[in-house]
């Protein structure tokens, strides 16, 4: 059911929430999306950035396309739908049952921490965070540097380099059992944002479904799996979401 927003999503206080973004929801805070016609993947193919391949291939060029994304993210700031997202989950910790709040992105910036949220994980990893390119075990460290060559790349304790802390195509997401855990107990799973392309994040939609939750949608056009939603609600997550999470003031 496609309908614009007009009155708050009904939040009873029996109710677990999913939240699921994608890089939709920052759009409005000025980062490129991936698909946008001059969106990230614009001027780069994904095999020449976004692969382990890639990486082995030309980590210079690798350590430049996210050293790019880092300067953009660095400058830019959470917008309304971040904030609805903060104030819910605020909300919601006050009410007797724990953690009926969970977020879930797929975004590698940091809006939604500058936005206050707590409970969340990166699923396809994090910006400002590098870790060993030779998986020597020693954990991942933050790290905001740019990196032009890759002379300049900081190096691990073991001597290889750092790399991105971030999931790559072929790669395993993180966190999945977590998640999977918070699906299965969701009653309302709130998508965000996504074009709902990419596994095994754009499937979410259906174990919920499966777990016998409300599924609602949010975003400027229907995604892929649109089919999946109980609702869909057609506009930019900026404008709909303070009055779908009834923080609009
Ligand atoms: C894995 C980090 C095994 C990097 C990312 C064939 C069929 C099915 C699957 C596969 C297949 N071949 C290969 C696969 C698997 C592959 C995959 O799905 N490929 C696709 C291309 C077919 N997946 C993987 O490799 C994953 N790993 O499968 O491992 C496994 C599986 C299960 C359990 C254990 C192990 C790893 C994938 C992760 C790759 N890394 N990001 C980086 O950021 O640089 S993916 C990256 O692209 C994003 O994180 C996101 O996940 C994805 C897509 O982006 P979206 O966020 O959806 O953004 P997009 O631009 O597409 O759309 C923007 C949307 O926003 C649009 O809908 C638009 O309408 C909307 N919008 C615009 N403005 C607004 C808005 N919405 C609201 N408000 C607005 N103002
Ligand atoms: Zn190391």
């Amino acid at each position: 059911m496609t309908s614009e927003v007009t009155e708050p999503c009904k939040i009873s206080d029996q109710d677990r929430i999913f939240v699921l973004t994608g890089a939709g929801i920052s759009a409005e805070s000025g980062l490129a999306t991936f698909r946008d016609s001059d969106g990230l993947w614009a001027g780069h193919a994904i095999e020449d950035v976004c692969t382990p391949e890639a990486w082995d291939r030309n980590p210079e060029l690798v350590w430049q396309f996210y050293s790019a994304r880092r300067q953009a993210a660095a400058n830019a700031q959470p917008n309304p739908a971040h904030l609805a997202l903060a104030n819910l989950e605020s909300r919601l910790l006050g009410s007797p049952i724990k953690d009926r709040f969970f977020l879930c992105t797929q975004n590698v910036d940091d809006l939604h921490e500058k936005a206050g949220s707590r409970r969340l994980v990166h699923m396809h990893g994090e910006l400002f965070v590098s870790r060993c390119s030779a998986e020597c075990g020693r954990p991942p460290v933050v790290d905001d540097a740019l990196y032009a060559s890759l002379a300049e790349v900081a190096r691990c304790e073991c001597g290889a380099p750092l790399r991105p802390h971030i999931v790559w195509f072929g790669e395993t997401p993180m966190e999945m059992d977590r998640i999977g855990e918070e699906i299965r107990q969701s009653t309302i799973m709130l998508v965000v944002g996504t074009s709902g392309s990419v596994y095994p994040a754009a499937n979410f939609v259906r174990l919920a479904r499966q777990a016998g939750a409300r599924t609602v949608y949010v975003g400027p056009e229907p995604p892929l799996n649109a089919s999946a939603f109980t609702q869909v609600v057609l506009g930019k997550a900026g404008a709909v979401l303070p009055t779908l999470l009834g923080t609009a003031t």
